[in-house]
């Protein structure tokens, strides 16, 4: 054979192995589906442009992201993943505490430090998070990913308050638990559940004259503007989760397993960075924007009226979930013990 025709004979096999290549490529790769709760640029859609970055880096997977209203609320993101639907979906215990009794834990107040600090360590470190939840989540058709905190819980109100008498016949929005609604029962006010979609203009017609959230959210949603008394009571954090469809998730190649958990290691890194003073930042901004805006912090005493109230909401966390909730209390106190004692 001549070396010119040597040339054409391996040319041509390597264009076909080039395509069958491409072929198999094309194959293997998938459009994962993804929603959150949250709009452009806030923490649940940076987690989850972080996620898509390293999927898509190292692999032929892409990702489409979904954001808040795009499909529906938080419930319906849920269900859309449960159905398989949706691949993955962060929904915050503050709804899944409704599919997941045991979620609502975040919900006892004064559980949590407010040091930051240790709150990364102890979601860094967390048995109950990393060994406990995963089951629970299983039990739902749900591969629990990552839990992470967004940012302490704020109050907003209508009017100043520093004490629990002051929230007497304050209708205050919360998320869609149960127990969330016996702690603002505990503090004083009168709970009401809503979804997200309807707290801005609840808000604005007075139908309810509070509510609660992370900083953040309270500047990028405009919650400010309709409900400007800002009140730090330093009961608790906005905690989210980010999961897979079970079925999915077990139906992957060890391979994609692997760069899952590792997408969703790295955007827990990224994103634990980016709310380091991103409280302080949206704070700023709120400042600059209204003239309207109070800001109370509550001092030692103050907190002690509202802390003295937590132990009913402990009490109602385990008449709720029973022996499984009683172990996972046990686990959780025992487990920010162990941080908050380094
Ligand atoms: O209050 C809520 O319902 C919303 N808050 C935050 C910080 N994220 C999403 C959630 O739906």
């Amino acid at each position: 054979m001549s070396s010119l025709s040597k040339f054409k004979k391996l040319a041509g096999i390597s264009a076909f192995a080039l395509a069958a290549m491409t072929a198999a490529n094309s194959l293997s790769a998938a459009e994962w589906k993804y929603a959150h709760e949250e709009y452009e640029d806030d923490v649940q859609d940076v987690y989850a442009y972080k996620f898509k970055e390293y999927i898509e880096d190292n692999s032929d997977h892409t990702l489409k992201i979904y954001r808040f209203g795009e499909l529906g609320e938080s419930d319906d993101i849920m269900e859309q993943t449960q159905a398989g639907i949706l691949n993955f979906v962060n929904q915050s215990p503050g709804f899944t505490g409704s599919l997941i009794p045991e979620a609502q834990i975040f919900f006892i107040p004064y559980l949590l430090p407010t040091d930051l600090e240790t709150v990364i360590e102890f979601f860094n470190e967390s048995k109950a998070i990393h060994e406990e939840f995963p089951k629970l989540y299983a039990e739902k058709d749900l591969e629990l990913l990552k839990m992470y905190p967004e940012g302490e819980m704020v109050i907003t109100l209508d009017e100043k308050a520093t004490s629990p008498e002051d929230l007497n016949n304050k209708k205050i929005r919360v998320m869609t638990n149960p127990l969330l609604s016996e702690t603002y029962d505990a503090f004083g006010a009168t709970p009401t559940p809503l979804p997200w979609g309807e707290v801005y203009g609840a808000l604005q017609t007075n139908m309810i004259q509070g509510q609660e959230n992370p900083i953040f959210w309270i500047e990028s949603g405009g919650l400010y503007e309709v409900s400007p008394n800002l009140i730090f009571t330093g009961h608790g954090w906005f905690t989210t989760a980010m999961m897979a469809n079970k079925d999915f998730f077990d139906g992957l190649s060890g391979e994609d397993q692997e760069l899952i958990r590792k997408a969703a290691d790295y955007a827990y890194d990224e994103i634990l960075e980016h709310i380091d003073g991103l409280a302080d930042e949206a704070l700023a901004k709120i400042e600059e924007a209204s003239d309207e805006v109070t800001i109370t912090r509550l001092d030692e005493e103050q907190i002690q009226a509202f802390r003295d109230r937590a132990p009913q909401v402990e009490e109602e966390f385990v008449n709720m979930t029973g022996e499984s909730g009683k172990a996972l209390l046990e686990q959780f106190k025992k487990d920010l013990e162990d941080v908050e004692s380094d």
